[in-house]
């Protein structure tokens, strides 16, 4: 079935030139265990090999933020609803959170980081991205590093961390997913192609529930099905996804590691006048939000690659949740985009709110970013369109200009 997607020559011709710039770079990707959990079992000794459940009461109508490995057996997870973690688990300890405290953890894991190499950047709280090319000749191979700063985190803070290494971001981030927790996973350069082929697709950085239903459609089930395909055949069905799936297919990422930080953010937030569910009024205010933010970051040429939402009910019942995005953006259609995503996934609409908010986090400089992978005509296009409305709406204020969706 993939016989007219099957390389030829000249195709896998095209194919090396796009792989053949790729730096030769060793990545590490640590994550912590049960972040907030394991932080909570260090506290209190009486709570170690016990199911931990971090957001609050079980009858309280919060969500899970995280829970220990011992309550993950029982079925909980991040985002359950506490009540249904207080069914599925009633023996589990139910604590509330300690933002400060896990701050205060996670700053000393980004520290011991630094100690390795300058270039760590950190995703979240409990995650970051090491780029460790340039430190192997003081520290040993990467995987010796990985090893011991797993070690250390496990002397010196007490908790428990699994890593992937690997010749970029991408897969480095899937190898430390693999084996949680305690995970230890090198994938050697040579192994990139067979360590890809027989995972699922969604693992794909960018690949969400409609996508993965659209490649299924087209028999495309592993990363491995997507390995025999032809750039040209997936660029011709899919666009300018199809360049992006080709080439993680083949485990080829050349970003860099951006220092930078998640403590920065620019974001907004609107308190109704009365609670609503009204979808097409909660997606305008979603766009009115993410158009402020954009222009915002504009202003200050910075791009961001973290968008979270804040949503809060008639209960003052709040979640927030965050995607990364594969790219810095200063879009605002991106960060609605995505933005929306998060809040469909979460079943906005269903309970009146009476607060929406949207952030943009890991920030770093426009100029600081490497280029996209690919630009197209379209970002170009809207590139110029913002910087259009941004200059009139500076000279003629906030109102001279509504895209013409939101016109009532
Ligand atoms: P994660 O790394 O996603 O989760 P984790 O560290 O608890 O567990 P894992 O072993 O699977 O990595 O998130 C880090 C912390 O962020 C987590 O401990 C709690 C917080 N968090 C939330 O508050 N809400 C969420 O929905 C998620 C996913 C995480
Ligand atoms: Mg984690």
């Amino acid at each position: 079935m993939f016989a007219m997607g099957k390389l030829d020559g000249s195709k896998q011709r095209e194919e090396m030139e796009l792989s053949g710039r790729i730096p030769r770079r060793r990545i590490i990707h640590l994550d912590m265990d049960a972040f907030f959990a394991a932080i909570e079992q260090l506290d209190n000794p009486a709570y170690r090999g016990k199911p931990v459940i971090v957001g609050g009461s079980p009858h309280s109508r919060g969500v899970v933020s995280t829970c220990s490995y011992e309550a993950r057996k029982f079925g909980v997870h991040s985002a359950m609803p506490l009540r249904e973690a207080g069914h599925r688990c009633p023996h589990g300890i139910f604590v509330p959170g300690r933002m400060q405290r896990y701050q205060e953890v996670s700053a000393a894991i980004m520290k011991l980081l630094r100690e390795y190499t300058p270039l760590v950047e950190p995703l979240s709280c409990d995650e970051a991205f090491l780029d460790v090319t340039g430190s192997e000749q003081l520290f040993g191979p990467a995987e010796v590093i990985a090893r011991q700063i797993v070690d250390r985190i496990a002397s010196e803070l007490g908790l428990s961390a699994s890593v992937g290494v690997a010749p970029n971001k991408f897969l480095a981030k899937l190898a430390s997913d693999l084996k949680k927790p305690k995970g230890f996973v090198v994938v050697r350069e040579e192994e990139v192609l067979s360590f890809l082929a027989p995972l699922p697709i969604a693992r794909i950085w960018g690949v969400g529930p409609k996508t993965t239903t659209q490649l299924r459609k087209m028999g495309l089930l592993t990363i491995g099905h997507l390995q025999e395909l032809s750039l040209a055949y997936l660029q011709e069905k899919l666009g300018d996804l199809g360049i992006h799936l080709f080439r993680l297919a083949r485990g080829i990422d050349d970003r860099p590691v951006e220092p930078g930080t998640t403590v920065k953010s620019i974001g907004h937030e609107t308190t109704f006048q009365e609670d609503t569910a009204d979808r097409e009024f909660l997606e305008e205010t979603l766009w009115r939000l993410a158009e402020k933010i954009a222009r915002r970051l504009r202003r200050k040429g910075l791009v961001g690659k973290v968008i979270t939402i804040k949503l809060r009910d008639q209960d003052f019942q709040t979640i927030t949740r965050r995607s990364t995005l594969y790219q810095a953006t200063d879009f605002e259609e991106v960060i609605f985009h995505t933005a929306r995503q998060l809040a469909e996934a979460n079943a906005w609409g269903r309970k009146p709110l009476r607060l929406i908010g949207v952030s943009v986090s890991g920030l770093q400089t426009r100029e600081s970013r490497q280029e996209p992978l690919f630009t197209t005509t379209d970002d170009q296009d809207l590139r110029a369109l913002h910087q259009t409305l941004d200059r009139i709406r500076e000279r003629f204020g906030e109102t001279a200009i509504t895209r013409a969706r939101f016109l009532k």
